[in-house]
Order: structure tokens, then C-alpha cells, then sequence
């Protein structure tokens, strides 16, 4: 396990705007994550809490979308332990210069064979409904990657190129294969020529990114190639919610008038000086929930814990 950068990669990353760390996780935690992949991207899941966004569900979704599930931990307390436990907040604050990461998503991708691209763009841009805008990721391939595979592909130093408006629309996914790096081109300064990199490497491998880079997925044409990711996507702990953008999902977590980020909903990863949100063990280690619409719900009270007639012992 890598315990910190050395100052030349702290360096190549803010030129770059990313870094490529090979086996940052171990192949215990790639296969149960994978095992939760399949679960969760087969319908067939255990899961409670709808996630807070979710671009693709089976059987209504067309299969070779690129499917894409926002708010993992809050769904499925085996992911979450990855996600708390994970070396990502810490070996991150020092590639960004930040003293605290706060977790705002963790996204499980999965691209199936034939998997359509997932358009080229900049974090952050979608990230205007946190001051300041600051925010970065830890992309983790849950799967061998190639550039064929619907890999994640980055503009090298294309941060550099200034913030653009987002395109409009979710551009989570498009229908055709081609023209998903077409975006960008128009904001390459005059000279600067768009140099795709394609993150090509083994399962348990990740890429930190920062939230200027472009970046994107081109189609999954690799014959047999499933290409499952894990991205962590953190904030500093000190961001404050803008008091008028708002975002569709994640501003649902914001009481009107409140602006700071409550911990019970996007909890501190690390802090320098050790502070840490004080469940993020204890909520990884709660037992699967039960669903409150299953039938289980009313057989685990049972007969003696319902009272039909609630009125009849009432402050007795
Ligand atoms: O994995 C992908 O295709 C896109 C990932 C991404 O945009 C991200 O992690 O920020
Ligand atoms: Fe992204």
C-alpha cells in the first residue's frame, strides 16, 4: 500500500491533471466488489435505498448502455466499506493540496460489450452547486483495461484549458459510438493538440483526477470485455452548498437556508489532523437492511410488536 506520492508525482498530476497509480486495491477487494457489481447491474439486488442517481435499470434501459449508479455506500454497506476504508481520500488531499476530503458520490460504472461511450467532459462543471468549486476523483478498474474496452480516456493538461460550460443535457451517455470526444476539441488553445490518454491496466489499478480534466469513455468494441469501474468523487470538508445552483440528487440533502454539509450525508474521509466522520465503521459493519415494502418488514415485528388497535394502550 502506497503511504504518499513523491513530489515529482504530486508534480506530474498538476501538469497532467491526473495520476496513474497500478494495484492501488488488492484483488480481494476488486472481486467482492465486483460480486456487488453484478448484483446491483442484474436488478437481482438486495438493495434498500435508491441510489441518488441512476442512469440504467434492467429490462427498462437498453442493455448495451453505459450504466451508471451514484451514492453506492448509501445503498449497499459492502461497497461502503471500500469506500471508507479505501487509501483514496488521504493519497488524493496530497495530490490536490487540500487538508480534508469530503465524500460527495461514489459511482459505480459498468460497460458491457457494445457498451456506448460516456461523452467527454469536466467534472466540475457539474460541480457549480458547491463553493468553492473543488473537487476530485479516484477512478478504480474493477476490470483489466484497454483502449478498445471502453476505457477511461484523459486530455492530457487539458485542466489548464479554463472551465467550460457543461453541454446542457445529462450527456451521461450517448446512442451512437463516435463523436463522444468531439466536445473538447472546440476549447483546445490555438496550437494545443488534443492528446487522448487511455487508461490501459489491470483490475485493482486506479487514476486520480482532478475536477478541470477532460475525460470520457469511449464504446467497449473488445469482444468478451466487461469494463466495471469504482470512481470516488471527494470535495474539501469546508465546502458550502451555493445558495442558488442547486443539484438535482445531492441538494435533496440541504434543509432550506442550510449551507454547510452535514456529515450524516456526505461524510469526512480524512482530515489532517485525524478528523474523520465517527460512524463510517460502524454504518459499513451494519447488518444487509431489510426493505420496508417486503414482506419481511411486517414478519420481523411480528404480533408482538404491532398493535392493530394502537389506541386501546394508549398512555396506558
Ligand atoms: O468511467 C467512465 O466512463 C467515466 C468516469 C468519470 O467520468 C469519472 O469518474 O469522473
Ligand atoms: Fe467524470
Amino acid at each position: 500500500m502506497i503511504e504518499q506520492f513523491t513530489e515529482a508525482q504530486v508534480q506530474q498530476y498538476r501538469e497532467d491533471g491526473f495520476l496513474i497509480v497500478e494495484n492501488l486495491i488488492g484483488m480481494d477487494a476488486v472481486e467482492e466488489l465486483r460480486g456487488r457489481y453484478d448484483r446491483i447491474f442484474d436488478g437481482q439486488h438486495d438493495l434498500v435505498l435508491w441510489p441518488d442517481e441512476l442512469y440504467w435499470q434492467k429490462g427498462r434501459d437498453p442493455e448495451d448502455a453505459h450504466r451508471v449508479l451514484a451514492g453506492l455506500w448509501r445503498v449497499d454497506p459492502v461497497v461502503a466499506r471500500h469506500t471508507f476504508g479505501g487509501p483514496f481520500a488521504r493519497l488524493a488531499c496530497q495530490l490536490e493540496g487540500s487538508s480534508s476530503a469530503r465524500l460527495w458520490a461514489d459511482v459505480a460504472m459498468y460497460k458491457p460489450e457494445g457498451g456506448k461511450p460516456f461523452d467527454i467532459h469536466q467534472d466540475a462543471a457539474f460541480m457549480c452547486w458547491v463553493e468553492p468549486v473543488w473537487n476530485w476523483t479516484c477512478w478504480i478498474a474493477l476490470d483489466d483495461t484497454y483502449a478498445d474496452g471502453g476505457t477511461l480516456v484523459y486530455v492530457r493538461g487539458s485542466h489548464k484549458w479554463g472551465p467550460q460550460p457543461a453541454p446542457g443535457t445529462t450527456q451521461i451517455t450517448r446512442e451512437t459510438m463516435e463523436g463522444w470526444t468531439d466536445y473538447v476539441r472546440q476549447f483546445a488553445p490555438e496550437g494545443e493538440e488534443v492528446e487522448l490518454v487511455p487508461l490501459e491496466f489491470g483490475a485493482g489499478s486506479a487514476a486520480f483526477h482532478t475536477g478541470w480534466i477532460w475525460h470520457g469513455s469511449g464504446p467497449n468494441t473488445r469482444p468478451g470485455n466487461i469494463r466495471r469501474s469504482y470512481s470516488v468523487h471527494m470535495i474539501p470538508a469546508a465546502s458550502r452548498h451555493h445558495p442558488r445552483i442547486r443539484h438535482r440528487a445531492y441538494s435533496r440533502y440541504f434543509p432550506p437556508g442550510r449551507r454547510d454539509f452535514d456529515d450524516d450525508f456526505f461524510p469526512v474521509l480524512w482530515s489532517e489532523d485525524g478528523y474523520r466522520t465517527p460512524w463510517l465503521d460502524e454504518y459499513a459493519d451494519q447488518e444487509i437492511p431489510i426493505d420496508a415494502f417486503s414482506s419481511e418488514a411486517v414478519l420481523t415485528l411480528g404480533e408482538d410488536q404491532i398493535r392493530v388497535e394502537p389506541w386501546a394502550t394508549a398512555g396506558a
